[in-house]
């Protein structure tokens, strides 16, 4: 299979708030780096460069005003004279919900962000751009006719709404690829979300819509992040509705468990007849992964791949979440072998 990679992503290397301090984030450029080395320890296959696509493409996900702050953010956050991580420290909750952009960064930081994850820094956004434009890269081959692609995004998009940052997250590169995709002629895109977090930026975006059907396996967020989406009765609205599917499982949730909802999570692709499928990989779903609670082995991966093969629709994987260093490579390649059929 092929990858498609950015050198850009190692632009961005942000600080987030751990036990009390501000500590550098778990979302760390090891994890390409990790991944990129075992692809090629593995011989996955080709690697190439993203190409520059147009910001029109990022702003059929997201919002104008919401683009044009993440590209703005560091310079206006460095025009008050700081050089630490710009974080937000205030937001717009329920009652307070005004759809007025402030007019001072510190305010800025908080309307377009659910939490405190998605630190920018003087880089984000030339990398999180790439990101976007790696995603764009791999639909590309999957438009041209390619049976599978990966595509090798960091910073991660999952998180990431039409109007906000978060988790990590800033371009939702999943719902751009997939949105592409359209644009360029397919009548209905899939998105399957793996990652251990609920999709919920991804969900945002296609709430209200029927020609990308929206399916994710996560934690339970009643009692995992990001608590506030993610629910089984969320199942979209207007013509949307039906088209949004959410398989939230408990804390510990093994492949015995894991593979009913993959079942059924895959029978729900399949019904849909789309023309592509866009698997937002996050591999945090590992037993040892540092802030999640499920318990699949790296064996595992490679039935995940092998099962998303069997619904036999071109497929984009594009990286999300993983947060054990040591193991993402593999975990994230053994899924691509998987799906390739290429596996020991
Ligand atoms: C893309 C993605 O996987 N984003 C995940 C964002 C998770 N943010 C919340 C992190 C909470 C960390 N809790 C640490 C517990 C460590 N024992
Ligand atoms: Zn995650």
């Amino acid at each position: 299979m092929l990858t498609v990679f950015s050198h850009n992503h190692r632009l961005h290397h942000g600080s987030e708030l751990k036990d009390g301090a501000v500590k550098p984030s778990f979302e760390n450029p090891q994890r390409a780096d990790t991944v990129l080395a075992r692809i090629t320890r593995e011989r996955l296959g080709e690697v190439i460069a993203e190409q520059r696509f147009d910001r029109a493409c990022y702003v059929a996900a997201h919002s104008e005003r919401y683009v044009s702050f993440l590209e703005n953010a560091w310079t206006e956050w460095a025009a008050t004279g700081k050089t630490h991580d710009a974080l937000p420290l205030v937001w717009p909750v329920r009652d307070l919900a005004i759809d007025q952009e402030p007019g001072f960064i510190d305010g800025k930081l908080g309307f377009y962000a659910m939490d405190a994850g998605a630190p920018i820094t003087a880089g984000t956004w030339q990398a999180v751009r790439s990101s976007a434009d790696v995603a764009l890269t791999g639909m590309e081959q999957i438009i041209a006719g390619a049976r599978g692609a990966f595509a090798l995004c960091r910073p991660p998009g999952h998180h990431a709404a039409r109007e906000y940052m978060g988790g990590y997250c800033y371009l939702n590169n999943a719902a751009i690829a997939a949105q592409h995709c359209l644009a360029r002629g397919a009548k209905r895109v899939a998105i399957l979300d793996v990652d251990f977090h609920h999709g919920n930026g991804t969900q945002n975006i296609f709430y209200d819509r029927d020609d990308v059907l929206f399916v994710s396996i996560h934690g339970d967020p009643f009692t995992a992040y990001p608590y506030f989406s993610g629910f089984a009765n969320e199942q979209g609205v207007g013509r949307g509705l039906g088209y949004n599917v959410n398989y939230p499982l408990a804390k510990g949730t093994d492949w015995a468990s894991y593979q009913v909802a993959l079942g059924e999570a895959l029978k729900r692709v399949e019904g849909y007849q789309p023309d592509a499928l866009v698997i937002s990989l996050g591999v945090d779903t590992f037993e040892h992964d540092p802030i999640s609670h499920f318990r699949l082995t790296s064996t595992d991966f490679i039935r995940l791949g092998e099962s998303i093969a069997g619904v036999g629709v071109p497929t984009l994987f594009v990286m999300e979440g993983g947060y054990m260093v040591d193991e993402i490579g593999i975990n994230a390649v053994n899924t691509l072998q998987g799906y390739d059929g290429v596996t020991r």
